[in-house]
């Protein structure tokens, strides 16, 4: 039996994925940095000697920290080393497409000299604006830059979690303004932002403000045509976030891969999806400590492989120092993944989901709109026989290794499956691709 839709008035407003020319850049990606920098970065995840067990740019929620001591930091936020540039050249040669980077994170303060608060760079030693610093930088190495804005600011006295009496309500409503007075400001000031990437907007008082975020979405896209807002921002009527009641993804694309990949296509429920990673376990802000386990480069490349033959994009976390510089690991990591991303990004710039059975030796990707599909290889089988089983309608005519072009021979099983041969006597120490030149079945 179908079920009847639920009308909503601030539900979805589209189903199935954007398919304008923004959209179609975005969803070619492959691969984009995060950044999250603040005044978290300069306690480094402790407190009088104390290791915080949490994320560190959430160290303010600590009972340890005390929050009149965390809101002073900013007169102490001057990264000497800072440089533009140089994070944006860093970025350019790992092989990134965008980057995401933290206006606000929840402690409400501003990288950008906001006029509706004073709790911005301006009151820093450092003064200068940082978001323009960095939007400049990026775009000059052709990265495309997407602003993340924490809606939660705990800094903010009319901020709440929960909406329980009319003062509340009154609070909040003034609380809207400036969230949308800010908004303004960043997409008035950095033009060539191509999207918003919202957090913090899971508390019942957001939750509880359907009409205003939808509003508010179409009045940010509004400003600037072709904006790219994940399904972060809005709740509709009821409450709902990211889906609305009848199941339909409010935003330009799934927002909810949060330190996880999906497993299968069919986990993405046909949408346009990125996954943000974090390098250690957690922690997106600077910490003396990193938490846990530590992603290899080889680790992090497998998982861009593993989001690009879903469908979707895979963004790695940065967590600069206070002093604007980068940690020895994630500058070797970058680096690593660079230089990867050199001789194999055919596999993953461009690229989607190929729809053919997922087989143990790594993943497929297919490249958009033309007869050609990747192998990314990440486990050799002893027997240097790789298993392929194309879709019904597709052969393959040739495989070719894509580092060096030399061609692989293929042996038919009598299933619909082929081998592909791997060179006797070479030994593979990096992930690699294989080309498969593929026609469709008439
Ligand atoms: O609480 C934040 C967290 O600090 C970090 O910014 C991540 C990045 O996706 N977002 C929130 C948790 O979902």
């Amino acid at each position: 039996v179908k079920k009847e839709p639920i009308p909503l008035q601030h539900g979805a407003h589209r189903t199935g994925k954007r398919m304008d020319a923004d959209m179609a850049k975005w969803r070619g990606y492959g691969l984009g940095q995060f950044i999250h920098w603040g005044l978290y970065s300069i306690l480094e995840g402790k407190y009088k000697g104390k290791y915080y067990n949490g994320a560190a740019e959430w160290i303010r929620s600590w009972k340890e920290v005390p929050n009149a001591e965390y809101d002073v930091l900013n007169k102490q936020f001057n990264p000497a080393t800072f440089n533009a540039t140089a994070w944006a050249k860093m970025a350019k040669q790992m092989g990134v497409k965008y980057l995401t980077f933290t206006t606000k994170h929840h402690d409400g303060f501003c990288l950008w000299p906001s006029k509706y608060t004073d709790y911005t760079i301006e009151s820093s030693p450092y003064k200068k604006d940082i978001v323009k610093e960095v939007v400049d930088a990026y775009t000059k190495e052709g990265i495309d830059v997407y602003l993340y804005f924490s809606i939660m600011d705990w800094h903010h006295p009319d901020w709440r979690y929960d909406l329980k009496t009319k003062e509340d309500s009154i609070a909040f409503d003034r609380f809207k303004l400036f969230t949308k007075n800010q908004l303004t400001e960043l997409l008035q000031r950095y033009p060539q932002t191509k999207g918003l990437w919202f957090d913090g907007t899971w508390d019942n008082s957001w939750k509880k403000s359907g009409a205003f975020t939808d509003s508010l979405e179409q009045y940010l896209k509004s400003l600037v045509p072709g904006l790219i807002i994940g399904s972060r921002l809005r709740a509709d009527e009821k409450g709902n976030r990211h889906v609305d009641a009848n199941g339909v993804l409010m935003g330009d694309y799934e927002q909810g891969w949060e330190r996880k990949i999906p497993k299968t296509y069919a986990d993405v429920h046909g949408n346009d999806w990125d996954c943000v990673m974090t390098i250690p376990e957690n922690g997106w802000g600077y910490a003396e400590k990193w938490m846990g386990h530590w992603k290899t480069t080889n680790e992090l490349i497998e998982m861009t492989a593993q989001c690009v033959s879903l469908g979707g994009n895979f963004v790695v976390n940065f967590g600069p120092k206070a002093d604007g510089s980068f940690r020895k690991e994630e500058i070797a990591n970058a680096k690593e993944i660079g230089e990867w991303m050199k001789i194999n990004s055919d596999a993953i710039y461009n690229c989607e989901y190929a729809g053919w059975e997922k087989q143990d030796w790594g993943y497929y990707t297919k490249k958009r709109g033309e007869d050609k599909v990747y192998m990314i290889v990440f486990n050799v089988p002893l027997s240097g026989s790789l298993k392929i089983k194309p879709s019904a309608n597709y052969v393959v005519e040739k495989a070719t290794l894509l580092e060096g072009k030399q061609q692989l021979s293929t042996e038919k099983l009598d299933y619909g499956a082929s081998f592909i041969q791997l060179p006797k006597g070479k030994t593979f120490v990096k992930p690699f691709v294989i080309v498969l030149d593929i026609k469709p079945v008439k």
